[in-house]
């Protein structure tokens, strides 16, 4: 019988984006988040005296700023190695050979796989063989497992692979392959890396994601960390670990019946709630979606500003464990909603034109093309897993009904009322 962890994607100091309505406290926090998971990593490991660990690419998020990052990760290292874990690693695209310039000596416990060929290690005293390839470039195209042996008879085999494998949504297809390579070298177990979403992709052999460890904004949401995967002769059994220090969650509030502010807030409070329930204890950074057809939509876009802090003000009012709020989405609406036309009064007719407006495809393409340009120059700025890889034009719709809302609710409200009083 013997243990070993797969984590992969510690993205080791990458910048947490996205945090609106916190201060710089706050901000240092989720800073250090990555930092803090590696350091559960480690605890875990030696908590479950596992055998080795294996690091299935991108331990950094790019080239150290500094050698902090470097230093940081081999005191981690030296933790495993003073409690006798091996670690077995190979670079993925964000840490390739070529991507970083600084260097430091591992500790003697680190061992890592060459980028020109695959190699074979054997964990001789528990016949186990671990097969990899480091990433030599960033974009890797070609197919690495063409190059992996067979499988070692008579040994557990491990096979440590950076890939996209044929393609996932939101991610680079590098290192592509198809599941039919994994099965036909013969191994027990594919330890993969490069997509963040933790995912069994395939159970003989195993083919496994554990995802990232923690996750760096809201489109890496939910539960982040590790598999811990114990082998007892022809049984394999696999546990997922949580390693996050902070977690990302959308919750949607639906507006439904609401007509106030007053009314607005305890839906808030109890859909942060709800949603934080699965998440006992550990701080969240959330979304807050304000959805659904509501009366109250006149009133909610004559100040989105205040209505967005009191979302944010709820949200901490609702959990006793720290909550930060990403941002306040609102996407209610009010043209599917039951209010009398009495309520809109003679700017229904101006909503109707504002409705239409929304719908011309000549503003869109305007929008489209503005919204592009943009989404070019920033790419250029964003790692590219962090890029959205197209705005579409159903994106730039909603954003020009999002405008036309706010503005019919300025129009109609004309800051006469404003809440409930
Ligand atoms: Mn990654």
């Amino acid at each position: 019988m013997f243990r070993f962890i797969h984590c992969a994607d510690i993205h080791l100091d990458s910048p947490m984006r996205g945090l609106r309505f916190v201060d710089d406290g706050v901000i240092d926090i989720v800073r250090g988040a990555t930092r803090r998971a590696l350091e559960n990593l480690v605890t875990l490991c030696i908590q479950e005296k596992v055998d080795f660990l294996v690091i299935a690419g991108d331990v950094f998020d790019g080239d150290w700023e500094d050698y902090t990052t470097g230093l940081f990760f081999n005191r981690c290292m030296q933790h495993l190695d003073a409690a006798g874990i091996p670690v077995y690693l190979i670079r993925g695209n964000h840490d390739a050979a070529s991507v970083l310039t600084r260097h430091l000596t591992l500790p003697g416990n680190v061992r890592v796989f060459s980028e020109l060929h695959p190699e074979t290690v054997r964990i001789e005293g528990l016949q186990v063989a671990v097969h990899g390839q480091s990433f030599a470039v960033r974009d890797v195209t070609e197919n690495l497992v063409l190059g992996y042996p067979q499988a070692v008879p008579g040994y557990f085999n491990i096979g440590l692979l950076h890939t996209g494998l044929a393609g996932r949504e939101g991610h680079a297809r590098y290192a592509p392959c198809q599941l039919d390579d994994l099965r036909a070298l013969g191994y027990n177990y594919w330890a993969l890396g490069h997509i963040h979403q933790p995912e069994i992709v395939l159970s003989e052999p195993w083919v496994v994601y554990p995802g990232n460890v923690q996750g760096r904004h809201i489109r890496e949401a939910g539960e982040r960390g590790c598999v811990l995967v114990t082998v007892d002769g022809s049984d394999v059994n696999l546990e997922q670990k949580a390693l996050d220090v902070v977690r990302w969650l959308e919750v949607s509030c639906d507006m439904k019946d609401a007509r106030t502010l007053g009314d607005v807030l305890p839906k808030v409070k109890s859909a942060v709630a709800q949603a934080a329930a699965p998440h006992p204890g550990i701080p969240l950074c959330v979304r807050i979606g304000l959805e659904g057809a509501t009366p109250a939509h006149q009133f909610v876009y004559q100040d989105v500003e205040q209505l967005t802090h009191e979302v944010v003000n709820a949200a901490q009012w609702a959990l006793s464990q720290p909550v930060y709020v990403e941002r306040v989405t609102v996407a209610s609406n009010h043209h599917a909603s039951e209010a009398s036309p009495a309520e809109f009064g003679p700017s229904d007719s101006l909503a109707g034109v504002l409705q239409e407006v929304a719908e011309d495809s000549g503003l869109q393409a305007a929008l489209q093309e503005q919204v592009s340009a943009w989404h070019r120059l920033l790419l250029g700025r964003m790692q590219e897993q962090d890029a959205p890889s197209a705005i579409d034009v159903t994106g730039t719709r909603e954003l020009i009904g999002q405008a036309l809302l706010e503005l019919t609710a300025k129009l109609q409200g004309g800051g006469a009322t404003r809440g409930d009083s």
